[in-house]
């Protein structure tokens, strides 16, 4: 603990005396949205500018656009970790500092450029311990009194199951005191938002709908701005949920209609632009909802392609045609992997995605990848060969 409070107090002095404008890079779901709320409430406070910047992903093509702004200083919140190796190229490319503030899996660099402020390096447990939006509030208490935004920091703690723990107990604290936030305690201790009058969970759901589904939309950064007030757009998620929910019937139709292709491990379909203009989440979303349908082989991986927009909300375009892919595994195949006899899905498609020059993360249920268009066929048959080589072991 010692360790990690030294490197957030150096690393608060370091942000304290920048300038100019910081480019708040974050992620789509409530604990990214939460995080930038926290670091947006720090920021106006010391009078510093800032320019919102959600992405769904950590891509190549995505980074080179993000650092070919005129912005020199970048916060990573709740996204970045895992793929710190490929922020510090292009953060030494660009000269661009880049403060790093994430609970994912770390990847370990050095680099004058980039720090990355990761809880599991300093001995927590990303899953556990502390949210993207805790790590986020424990550097920005060390910039501002920003304790108006402890609540943030809990909603976006909503995302680990069970009782807060830990680190994510420091914001909860500050909340209560405040009276922001109140602990219910009943079957499930319940985190209860007073002047929202709602459950955290509840919030939470909401601010993910809006950021995913609503990101082509301005959606997550009305959210955050919205965060900084205090408040929540209920009714917009409920129109974009409904949106969504026909979208998902009109895809299952499809489905239906044109069957999953087969091959090996894997049932697949792809849907081409059917979900343009929602945020590349909602092929997760879908995945994990066909997963429990009749059609669905028990046994197999099932793996879904959309093409991915080329616009990034607020940046511009990517130069790259790219695919979304979202792997799923039905149940009878989960209880496979738990036992062992099969891969997990986050190593198939890292391994995949990789070898036909995209990038992939997740975990042993679930995982996406982001590959070149025109990789699918390529993506399928290197998933297939990792499956029937299992015995050897997985990178
Ligand atoms: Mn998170």
């Amino acid at each position: 603990m010692e360790i990690y409070s030294k490197i957030l107090r150096e690393v608060a002095e370091e942000i304290k005396n920048w300038s100019g404008t910081v480019g708040i890079v974050f992620h789509d779901d409530a604990d990214g949205l939460c995080a930038a709320g926290i670091a947006v409430t720090a920021l106006k406070k010391t009078g510093l500018n800032y320019k919102l910047i959600c992405i769904e992903k950590i891509h190549p093509a995505i980074l080179k656009l993000i650092h070919s702004t005129n912005l020199e200083r970048y916060l990573y919140l709740d996204i970045g970790s895992g793929k710190a190796d490929l922020i510090k190229n292009i953060a030494e490319e660009s000269g661009s500092r880049v403060v790093i503030v994430d609970h994912h899996d770390p990847v370990k660099v050095e680099s004058k450029n980039v720090v990355n402020l990761n809880p599991e390096l300093y001995g927590f447990r990303g899953e556990r311990d502390v949210s993207g939006s805790t790590a986020t509030y424990l550097l920005m208490k060390n910039i501002e009194d920003v304790r108006e935004s402890a609540w943030m920091a809990v909603v976006g703690s909503a995302e680990i199951p069970g009782e807060l723990e830990s680190l994510n107990k420091i914001p909860l604290e500050d909340a209560v005191k405040i009276g922001d936030v109140e602990v219910r305690r009943g079957r499930e201790t319940s985190y209860y938002i007073s002047f929202l009058d709602k459950p955290w969970s509840k919030i939470s759901t909401t601010l993910t709908i809006i950021g995913s589904v609503g990101y082509y939309r301005g959606g997550p950064n009305k959210a955050v701005e919205n965060l900084t007030q205090r408040k929540i757009d209920f009714v917009e998620a409920e129109k974009l949920e409904e949106e969504r929910k026909s979208k998902f019937n009109q895809a299952l139709n499809y489905i239906s209609r044109t069957r999953l292709k087969i091959e090996g491990f894997v049932q697949w379909f792809h849907l081409e632009n059917m979900f343009k203009g929602f945020g590349s989440k909602t092929i997760g979303t879908f995945c994990s909802t066909l997963s429990y349908k009749s059609i669905i082989d028990q046994e197999k991986y099932l793996v879904g392609f959309m093409n991915f927009e080329k616009s990034i909300p607020g940046l511009g375009e990517i130069q790259d045609e790219l695919v979304k892919v979202s792997v799923r595994t039905p149940r009878k195949l989960s209880e496979y992997i738990e036992a062992g006899r099969m891969p997990p899905a986050s190593k198939l498609t890292m391994k995949s995605a990789e070898t036909v020059g995209g990038t992939g993360d997740g975990h042993s249920f679930a995982a996406s990848a982001i590959i070149p268009s025109g990789k699918e066929r390529d993506f399928i048959k290197i998933f297939n060969n990792i499956v029937e080589n299992r015995q050897t072991p997985l990178l």
